[in-house]
C-alpha cells in the first residue's frame, strides 16, 4: 500500500476498485472513507476563500463544484477507466447533458448512431436541435459510413456499444480514428459494459459517460452518472456543463453507495456474464425464440468486433419470440421471479419491452428505421441462481404459449 493512498495502475482491477485513493491512517484509521455530508466548506480567511474561488489555491468551497466523497469516487472511476479524470453527476442523463452542453454551440453538428437509450435519443433529437445543433444519424456499425459523413462542423461523435436496447456493436477504435480526422470529440456511453468489460479511452475515445444507476451502483437503490476522460475536458464539463448549465450534482450519500458498489464490481460482472452466457444459450435453443441479440453468441453479427474490444459479453439479452407483441406481453405477464421493470444491472433479473417503455421516445417510424422491433423484449440477467432464472422463463414460455397456441397456429397457417 502506498503512503499517500495512490495505488500503482499495475495492480488488479478489484484491488484498485477497493483501495484506490483512500488511506485509513489519514482518517483516524477508518476502513471506510468518511462521507462528507456538507454543501459548503468554511474558509479560514477571506483571502483564502478568494484564492480558492479564483482557482489559485486548491480547496473545496461548494459541493456542486467538488466534494471529498465525490472526489474519491471520481478518482476510482477515472483509474478504472484508465483515464486522467472524472466528474460525477446526479444521473446518467445529468452526465450526458453536462458533457454535451460543454462541447457544442449553435451551428455545430453531432453525429450519433440511430440506436441510443430512449432519453438520450430524445435529448439529441428534440432538445438539442431546438438550440441550433444539427443531429445526424449515421450507421456507426459500418465505420466507413462515417468517413463521408464527417466535416469541420462535426464536433461530437457519440455512441453506445453494445447499444441499448438492440446490442448494436460499434468498433470504438475504427470510429475514433475517423472522428479524429476532423478533431471531433468521441463520446462513448459505457454503461452496459462498465470499465471491467470495456475501456473505451484506451481504444481512442475522448470521453466516457455512464449511468452509474446500473452496474456501477449495482443494487438498484440510487440514480447517478459520471463523465470520465482527459483532464482538460473533464475540467470543462465540471466548470461549464455541470456547474452552470445542468447543476446535476451527485449527493455524497449516493457517491458513498457507489463506492461500496464498485468494491464488488468485478465479482458481480463475472457472475452477470456467466449467467447471461447460460441464459443466452437456453434462449437460442428455445423453439419459440426467433432471435437472440447477445454479442457472446458466435451467430451474432457483432460478435467479432465485440470479442476484439470487450473482455466478456455482459448481462443484457434482448430477444424476439414467435407470435410477436401479443406473445411477448403474455410472456412478460407470466413471469414470477423475474421482475417486470426498466433499468438494468441490478442484483435482480429485470425484463421490459423497449418499444413501449425505455424507447417509447422513438416514434413508430423511428423504431422501424433504427431496428428496434415491436417484438423485442430486453432481459437484464441478475445475480440469482441461473437455474431459477431459466425455470422462471420456461414456466412463462409454457404459460404464454398455452394461452396463445390457437393464435399461433392461425398465424402459421396464414404465413
Ligand atoms: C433503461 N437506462 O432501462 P439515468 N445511458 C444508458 C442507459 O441505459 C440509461 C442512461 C444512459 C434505462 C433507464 S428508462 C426510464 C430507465 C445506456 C438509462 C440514463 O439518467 O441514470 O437513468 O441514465 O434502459
Amino acid at each position: 500500500m502506498s503512503k499517500n493512498g495512490v495505488l500503482d495502475k499495475s495492480l488488479g482491477f478489484s484491488t484498485r476498485a477497493i483501495h484506490q485513493g483512500h488511506r485509513a491512517a489519514d482518517h483516524h484509521g477508518a476502513l471506510n472513507p468518511p462521507v462528507y455530508m456538507s454543501s459548503t466548506f468554511a474558509f479560514e480567511t477571506a483571502e483564502q476563500g478568494g484564492e480558492i474561488f479564483a482557482g489559485e489555491r486548491e480547496g473545496y468551497f461548494y459541493t456542486r463544484i467538488s466534494n471529498p466523497t465525490l472526489g474519491l469516487l471520481e478518482t476510482r472511476l477515472a483509474d478504472l477507466e484508465g483515464a486522467e479524470a472524472a466528474v460525477c453527476a446526479s444521473s446518467g442523463m445529468g452526465a450526458i447533458c453536462s458533457a454535451i452542453w460543454s462541447l457544442v454551440e449553435p451551428g455545430d453538428e453531432i453525429i450519433t448512431d440511430g440506436t441510443l437509450y430512449g432519453c438520450t435519443f430524445s435529448f439529441f433529437r428534440e432538445s438539442l436541435q431546438k438550440f441550433g445543433i444539427t443531429i445526424t444519424h449515421v450507421d456507426l456499425t459500418r465505420p466507413e459510413m462515417l468517413t463521408s459523413a464527417v466535416s469541420e462542423k462535426t464536433k461530437v461523435v457519440y455512441f453506445e456499444t453494445p447499444a441499448n436496447p438492440n446490442m448494436r456493436i460499434v468498433d470504438i477504435e475504427a470510429v475514433a480514428k475517423i472522428a479524429h480526422t476532423v478533431d471531433a470529440t468521441v463520446v462513448v456511453d459505457n454503461t452496459y459494459c462498465t470499465p471491467y468489460l470495456q475501456q473505451p479511452i484506451a481504444l481512442g475515445a475522448d470521453l466516457v459517460v455512464h449511468s452509474a444507476t446500473k452496474y456501477l451502483g449495482g443494487h438498484g437503490d440510487l440514480i447517478a452518472g459520471a463523465v470520465i476522460g482527459h483532464a482538460d475536458l473533464i475540467h470543462q464539463v465540471r466548470l461549464v456543463g455541470l456547474k452552470d448549465m445542468t447543476g446535476a450534482v451527485l449527493s455524497a450519500q449516493d457517491a458513498n453507495l457507489i463506492l461500496r458498489g464498485i468494491k464488488t464490481l468485478e465479482l458481480r460482472m463475472e457472475r452477470h456474464c456467466d449467467s447471461a452466457e447460460i441464459v443466452a444459450a437456453y434462449l437460442e435453443s428455445h423453439p419459440r425464440v426467433t432471435k437472440v441479440y447477445y454479442p457472446g453468441l458466435e451467430s451474432y453479427e457483432g460478435h467479432a468486433v465485440a470479442k476484439k474490444q470487450m473482455a466478456r459479453f455482459g448481462g443484457m439479452i434482448p430477444f424476439e419470440i414467435e407470435g410477436g407483441l401479443p406473445a411477448a406481453k403474455k410472456l412478460l405477464n407470466s413471469l414470477d421471479l423475474i421482475t417486470l421493470a426498466v433499468s438494468l444491472g441490478d442484483a435482480e433479473t429485470l425484463i421490459q419491452h423497449p418499444a413501449s417503455m425505455t424507447h417509447s421516445t422513438y416514434s413508430a417510424e423511428e423504431l422501424a428505421e433504427y431496428h428496434i422491433s415491436e417484438d423485442l423484449v430486453r432481459l437484464s440477467v441478475g445475480l440469482e441462481a441461473v437455474e431459477d432464472i431459466i425455470a422462471d422463463l420456461e414456466n412463462a414460455f409454457n404459460a404464454a404459449y398455452d394461452a396463445t397456441t390457437v393464435d399461433f397456429e392461425n398465424q402459421r397457417r396464414r404465413a
